[in-house]
């Protein structure tokens, strides 16, 4: 080992892997945003909550920045090591510690791929409801430490609701169990909520307990074309009142040309400016019939244009392709992402403003839109345009995120609703916190890091 401070971290724990490798530090320092050059100085690999200990004592004492990783799959940069920073991978730590029937939890190592979670829960009859497309590749760890969301949050919440045990090690090395399982605990601070949505910057999730719950009953999934913005949030509480909900997912046109040409089915004919998948409960024929109901409701008011009901596993899987398959299929364009969220009473106003100044500030820009509308939570991914430098796109999307994040202000929205501040938010981070939190929150980071080896950069600038 070449470098010092590393043959030191190699001396004090001769077990630990550690990768130097070119193509592992680029493998390794970057996340999904692809906007980074990755420089981490190395990555380590450890097996066990002492060698992360360790690893955070030996960065304390030599002054290292630590990024902890897990799937990489992030979208706001909270997993890029473009400074030298040692790359803290749990890929290792990813098995499956204990279930427990009578708490009906899981309990597992911090980078289990949520996939796998999914199926530990499934093979004891029971589900970890928190779901989004890239369950195959990332892992719990990061899902913990971003808040999580995706498609089921209208029915079940984000990761917040499903955690009821927490091991971490904060900034100083220290191992913290946190409320252990409990249902009912008042007993102060929940340093385990606080932890969750952190970003990396208070503390490594090392081993988290999940709650689990019963699957839900049978569903149908349901695509629908709908004529113009407003009717989104028209059908929206048509089918909230009407049917048990388990998503409710929009996309645009340009979104569904995107996952066409990436090899999707067409399920509907027609050119239609706005699409809806929901999926609900539907226990039984009555179920159904409500539904069909509620669909043929909406056709009557104009709010709907077509409609098609999944009549198989394949079809509904076909049908949640069009919307899960939306961000593989920009992928290669690495779009400029907003991750916006408002309260579901101010979509239908913040939607209208939305649409104005993007279509004032991106005229000649591609801009594409989807996301958990039932949750007030938008996606807007912008495409460069051939012949656009990097460094102006990004600046003219800055630009224009600027706007938008005044624009969520004055509706009370957040700036990032379920993907993180990492590197990307973190300029606007005040639209969505005020002075007296943010400099709570600096205090809280001393507190729990008090020599900011954990994650700087990320969340708030400077450290
Ligand atoms: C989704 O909802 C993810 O599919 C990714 O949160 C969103 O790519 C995006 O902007
Ligand atoms: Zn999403």
């Amino acid at each position: 080992m070449s470098d010092a401070r590393l043959a030191d971290l190699s001396r004090r724990l001769p077990d630990l892997r550690l990768l130097t490798e070119p193509g592992e530090l680029e493998h390794y320092g970057r996340d999904w945003t692809r906007r980074w050059t990755p420089a981490p100085l190395a990555i380590a690999l450890p097996s066990s909550i002492d060698e992360v200990q360790a690893i955070v004592c030996w960065a304390n004492e030599r002054q290292i920045a630590i990024v902890p990783s897990g799937g990489r799959t992030g979208l706001s940069g909270g997993a890029v090591a473009a400074n030298g920073e040692l790359v803290l991978s749990l890929e290792r730590m990813n098995r499956v510690l204990d279930f427990d029937a009578v708490d009906r939890t899981l309990t597992v190592q911090p980078g289990i791929i949520l996939q796998t979670v999914h199926e530990a829960a499934r093979s004891h009859g029971l589900i970890y409801p928190v779901d989004f497309a890239a369950r195959g590749s990332c892992s719990i760890g990061g899902n913990i430490a971003t808040n999580a969301g995706g498609i089921r949050v209208i029915r079940y919440g984000n990761t917040r609701e499903w955690i009821v045990g927490l091991k971490v090690v904060v900034g100083n090395g220290e191992l913290l169990e946190l409320n252990r399982g409990l249902i009912k605990n008042s007993s102060g601070y929940d340093f385990r909520q606080l932890m969750i949505g952190s970003e990396g910057t208070l503390g490594i999730v090392v081993e988290a307990t999940l709650k689990l719950t019963d699957p839900p009953p049978p569903s149908q999934v349901m695509l629908l074309a709908l004529p113009h913005m407003d009717a989104l949030m028209q059908v929206f509480a048509l089918f909230r009142a009407r049917l048990t909900l388990q998503a409710f997912e929009f996309f645009t046109d340009h979104a569904l040309e995107h996952v066409l040409a990436h090899g999707a089915q067409r399920a509907i004919d027609g050119d239609y400016p706005y699409y809806v998948v929901t999926e609900f409960d539907a226990v039984d024929e009555r179920a159904q019939d409500a539904a069909l109901a509620a669909f043929e409701h909406a056709l009557e008011q104009g709010w709907v244009s077509d409609g098609v009901i999944a009549q198989s596993e394949a079809q509904s899987a076909a049908l949640w392709r069009l919307r899960e398959g939306i961000t593989e299929s920009l992928a290669s364009r690495r779009p400029y992402k907003n991750d916006v969220s408002v309260r579901i009473s101010a979509v239908p106003a913040f939607l209208h403003e939305m649409q104005a100044l993007l279509a004032h500030e991106y005229p000649q820009i591609e801009v594409v839109w989807f996301g958990h509308i039932g949750d007030g939570n938008l996606h807007i991914n912008v495409l460069r345009p051939d012949g656009m430098s990097e460094e102006t796109f990004i600046a003219q999307c800055e630009h224009v995120t600027r706007l938008l994040a005044a624009t969520l202000q004055r509706h009370g929205g957040s700036i990032s609703a379920e993907h993180g501040i990492g590197l990307v938010k973190r300029a606007y981070l005040e639209s969505t916190r005020s002075a007296a939190e943010i400099a709570l929150m600096q205090g809280v980071r001393k507190v729990f890091d008090p020599n900011g080896v954990l994650n700087p950069g990320k969340l708030f600038a400077g450290g």
